[in-house]
């Protein structure tokens, strides 16, 4: 075949392959519409989506409290990020199986963990991470290994012929590790019912997302996959919402995963024991502030006569009252007994774990008495 003239390069090489990284948003930061509103998004909708985020965002600000007035562990806030964390909580269906991270708080309300629950776990207090659907995972602290988790599960569906599908999330720092290439290869390879959300807040602690990866978006990671990736604002639960819907039909069809990058941006400390100011500039926060995610919706639902004042002050007390009420519940629990460490591991005790056990109880009982 003699290949036109147009299709080989300047230095004589064919193109192979070419790809496209599109970008989705509804909303800009001005709280207007940047496309026609997407059917979804009715008036119910767009309400409850930001009722979700102000809890979100009053739960994470008493989360703080408690750990900054010693009730409570290091704790990773979420601030700036509930738009994300809410549209994959609306996306969800009961039956999926969702894989989160340590930032996905306001994900997990929406999945019907009990608010001092999450805040017991930051306490130190995890009782087997019970709370939640059953088929969903626990909370996630090493990077990326929630990843290889996720597929494991797409993978078991995908044996079993269910119709669900998994949804894990990870920062954006987390897709450097091998744990995320090694997942997105194998959903590609496989075909998984997989949806991988990246939370690109721009930091990972310290480091900034320019310094950790030298691609234009981190979405295209998807492609040496051979998934579907794609970037939106993160800010805009509307964009974020549309890109998990196209990603389930997808799947639906057969045509697998898909790696979704949603450009956030981490307002506060990257956890309490961390201290922003040292390696971010004020002014870099104040030009993020102007995107914040609960604002921008809070002004469209005024432009639509959806949201007012009155409304406001209602729900912030509501939200205070949900949380204070689960503060007392927090405090008032037993702590958990050392030993328990044990209890949620296996499902059938292994005989080999005895002797580990007595050593522990050993020393509880010897450190108890010196006291
Ligand atoms: C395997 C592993 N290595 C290192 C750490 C320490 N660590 C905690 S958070 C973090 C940065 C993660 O950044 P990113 O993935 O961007 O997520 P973000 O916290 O910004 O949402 C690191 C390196 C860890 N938890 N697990």
């Amino acid at each position: 075949m003699k290949l036109s003239q147009s299709r080989v390069t300047e230095q004589g090489h064919v193109p192979l392959a070419r790809f496209v990284i599109d970008w989705i948003q509804f909303l800009n930061e001005h709280g207007e519409w940047t496309q026609p509103r997407p059917d979804f998004a009715t008036d119910e909708w767009l309400r409850d989506m930001y009722k979700h985020m102000v809890m979100t965002r009053v739960f994470d600000q008493k989360a703080i409290a408690l750990q900054r007035t010693g009730q409570m562990g290091t704790y990773p806030s979420s601030l700036g990020q509930e738009a994300f964390a809410t549209a994959i909580g609306i996306a969800l269906q009961n039956e999926d199986v969702f894989v989160p991270y340590y930032r996905d708080h306001g994900t997990l309300l929406m999945r019907g963990y009990d608010m001092s629950d999450i805040l017991a776990y930051w306490g130190g207090d995890e009782r087997g991470s019970t709370t939640g659907p059953k088929q969903d995972l626990p909370l996630c602290v090493p990077i990326a290994t929630q990843i290889t988790h996720a597929a494991g599960a797409a993978a078991a569906l995908k044996i079993k012929a269910q119709d669900n599908l998994v949804i894990t999330t990870i920062g954006d720092g987390g897709t450097s590790k091998g744990d995320f290439f090694e997942s997105l290869n194998v959903a590609g390879a496989w075909q998984l019912p997989l949806i991988v959300v990246v939370n690109n807040n721009q930091y990972a602690i310290s480091v900034p997302r320019e310094i950790q990866c030298g691609a234009k978006t981190l979405a295209q990671k998807a492609i040496g996959a051979g998934i579907h990736g794609v970037q939106v604002d993160g800010n805009d639960p509307m964009a974020l919402y549309q890109a998990l819907l196209e990603a389930r039909q997808r799947i639906q069809q057969h045509k697998g995963a898909t790696l979704i990058e949603a450009v956030t941006y981490r307002l506060g400390d990257h956890t309490t024991a961390d201290d922003a100011t040292r390696y971010r500039s004020n002014d870099e926060v104040k030009e993020a502030w102007l995107k914040d995610p609960v604002k921008r919706l809070q002004s469209l639902l005024a432009s639509l006569n959806l949201w007012d004042e009155q409304r406001e002050q209602d729900w912030q007390k509501q939200c205070a009252k949900s949380v204070d009420a689960a503060v007392k519940r927090y405090l008032a629990r037993e702590p958990q007994q050392p030993a328990a460490m044990f209890d949620y591991l296996y499902e059938q005790w292994p005989e080999v774990m005895n002797e580990q056990l007595d050593l522990l109880i050993d020393k509880i009982d010897r450190m108890s008495s010196s006291h």
